[in-house]
């Protein structure tokens, strides 16, 4: 079961979060590699999941925890109650710009999400929402946008698979209205829910895509693997969710004929 008490405490952590994070980008902020040189975490990703992590064991000690850092990106299973964490999304973005970032939390129960936050630090807008609770910025609720065509929207996508052609990335964006990366899962996902962007088009692994599902299931969106299979939640995967008439039409006119 989720509560509104659940929903008052994860947002408190998330604001005590973000305020930790806003002060820190004045400090120092040590950056490592991970597989590769464009693969970052920094100290801050780490103290904001063991944050995170610290109050769901005080709160909630016999719930599951999947997050991106440290020795819990693993789960066996998605029995019970589950939360899934992506401490910054857009690691990149936060050592390289100071902004576009996300904090990300999700709880599933049973593998059906139930909660979802999605919280842009320095702007200040927590995006939040639930399984029949319908979807807020902050204190206002917001209107579910218009589903649309391919060719009447914005797609959101991973820069290398527009490059290489990936599932047919390119020519999904030229027959879309244009493709724009922001770099930051979470981002792409509040531009859906705000009706800027019709889609989007990533390889994602589950504290990804986690919270950002449960707020455009609650508006209508339909998303999947890239070939329509559903999310594992196990593994990094090509990830499609979109409007949906877009949705449909990527599908059967793009990726299933590339
Ligand atoms: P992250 O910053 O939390 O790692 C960028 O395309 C999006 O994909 C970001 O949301 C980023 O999340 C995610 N991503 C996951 N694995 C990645 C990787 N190995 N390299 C770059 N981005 C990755
Ligand atoms: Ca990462
Ligand atoms: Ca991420
Ligand atoms: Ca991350």
């Amino acid at each position: 079961m989720t509560s509104q008490k659940m929903i008052v405490e994860i947002q408190e952590w998330l604001k005590e979060a973000a305020a930790f994070i806003r002060v820190s980008l004045a400090n120092k902020v040590t950056v490592s590699q991970k597989s590769n040189r464009t693969d970052l975490v920094t100290n801050i990703d780490e103290e904001t999941q063991t944050f995170l992590i610290k109050k769901i064991n005080k709160y909630y000690p016999n719930d599951s925890i999947l997050a991106e850092e440290k020795g819990f990106d693993t789960i066996e299973s998605l029995d019970g109650r589950v939360w899934i964490i992506d401490p910054i999304d857009g690691t990149m973005n936060f050592v390289m710009e100071q902004e576009n970032f996300c904090i990300m939390i999700a709880v599933y129960e049973n593998g059906v999400g139930k909660l979802g936050f999605i919280y842009d630090v320095m702007k200040d807008e927590l995006y939040w929402g639930g399984k029949d609770l319908g979807v807020f910025v902050n204190d206002q609720k917001l209107q579910q946008p218009k589903d649309r065509a391919l060719s009447d929207g914005l797609i959101g996508m991973n820069a290398y698979m527009y490059g290489k052609n990936i599932y047919a990335a390119g020519e999904i964006g030229h027959a879309s209205m244009g493709i724009r990366v922001s770099g930051c899962a979470g981002i792409e996902l509040i531009a859906m829910l705000k009706g800027n962007h019709i889609g989007y088009i990533s390889n994602l692994s589950p504290w990804d895509y986690a919270a950002g599902l449960v707020l455009i299931e609650e508006f209508g969106f339909k998303y999947s693997d890239i070939e329509g299979k559903p999310l594992t939640f196990s593994k990094r995967e090509y990830f499609l969710a979109a409007s949906p008439t877009a949705y449909t039409q990527i599908q059967n006119d793009f990726v299933h004929k590339s």
